[in-house]
């Protein structure tokens, strides 16, 4: 199946050379080798002082040693389709996005179905850092400080039945306030999807805040989900259904492009998107440039999650 270019999504679109090189803060006939040698880091940009990250948080890197990006990296390179389909302009187009009150209905085979409201459960659940990297099928990759809480906290409080398989997971449906909805080319609301034992693993969490500070509207205020192993796709912003399910859910990309886009979405670099490689990836860099880097195999979180898809052939469940 092909998608008409009228539907070419973010992920479908090779990163902008321009705004890409202006994010990375790289200017001048350095962004020229830097396009040609395909992101690798010039000798110049790498004795630049590392950025300081702006925020609260208790460490600077992931556990790989990976520095975190900027605060300012993180909330002005955003996909939030709602509101626009250029990463640049999602930041300024979603400003004014009301975020408060905001209730999370969780439905579906539970027994105890209800409206939970954020600023309780952020009370009960206790947000704490993750430090994860967020790897998007485009190939770029930033090191995210979330604030969240493991997925797994809120289900045990919602008590799947024994009949549940998958969490099915939807933004917000709200055309005036969600202006990128009126596009008819999309099956609105954004939905995704997890395996539950997927959204049972203690690194799927569900953030509600950055730097230590709420998520700003950009970023899925007031709570997304993030699964570090999976393309940046799966984090589903501005949550405000939950259901727990007995078949697998049809994701938003899944419905779009299903030869692109499946369920697992699980990072891999020996499964190409059908349009290019997913060997490397552009790590955009806190203190400024693009570094050129292997992608590892569930974005480098295997030990803890390989498990999880024992015995399956992850070419043909990708
Ligand atoms: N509702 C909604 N959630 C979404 C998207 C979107 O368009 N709409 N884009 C996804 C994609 S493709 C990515 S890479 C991440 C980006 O999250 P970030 O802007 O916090 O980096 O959000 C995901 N969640
Ligand atoms: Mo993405």
């Amino acid at each position: 199946m092909k998608i008409p270019s009228s539907q070419i999504t973010p992920e479908a679109i090779v990163l902008n050379r321009r705004e890409f090189l202006k994010l990375a803060g790289v200017t001048g006939a350095g962004a020229w080798m830097l396009a040609a040698c395909g992101g690798g880091q010039t000798a110049s940009q790498a004795t630049q002082p590392a950025g300081i990250p702006n925020g609260n948080i208790s460490a600077t890197s992931d556990e790989l040693g990976n520095p975190v990006n900027t605060f300012d990296q993180i909330t002005n390179y955003n996909n939030y389709y709602e509101f626009s389909f250029e990463k640049e302009s999602v930041a300024g187009l979603a400003r004014d996005f009301v975020t408060s009150p905001w209730q999370i209905e969780i439905g579906g085979l539970v027994n105890k179905p209800g409206l939970y409201d954020i600023e309780t459960l952020k009370r009960t659940l206790q947000p704490e850092e993750r430090i994860y990297r967020l790897r998007c099928v485009e190939a770029w990759s930033m090191v995210i400080p979330w604030l969240g809480f493991p997925l797994s906290k809120l289900l045990t409080l919602v008590e799947p039945t024994s009949t549940a398989k998958y969490v099915r997971f939807q933004t917000l449906f709200d055309t005036a306030r969600m202006p990128g909805q009126k596009n008819p080319g999309f099956a609105w609301p954004y939905t995704e999807g997890l395996r539950l034992d997927e959204a049972m693993h203690d690194l799927t969490i569900l953030a509600t805040g950055m730097y230590g500070k709420d998520l700003l509207p950009q970023n899925g205020a007031p709570i997304r989900l993030v699964v570090p192993w999976k393309y940046g796709f799966k984090s589903v912003k501005s949550i405000v259904k939950i259901d727990l399910v007995e078949e697998m859910p049809t994701s938003l990309w899944m419905s779009a492009a299903p030869n692109e886009y499946g369920f697992y979405a699980n990072v891999n670099p020996t499964v190409d998107h059908p349009r290019w490689s997913q060997a490397y990836e552009r790590r955009i860099l806190a203190s400024g440039g693009v570094e050129r880097v292997p992608t590892l195999l569930f974005n480098g979180y295997q030990d803890s999650v390989a498990s999880l898809y024992e015995g399956m052939d992850l070419a043909r469940d990708f």
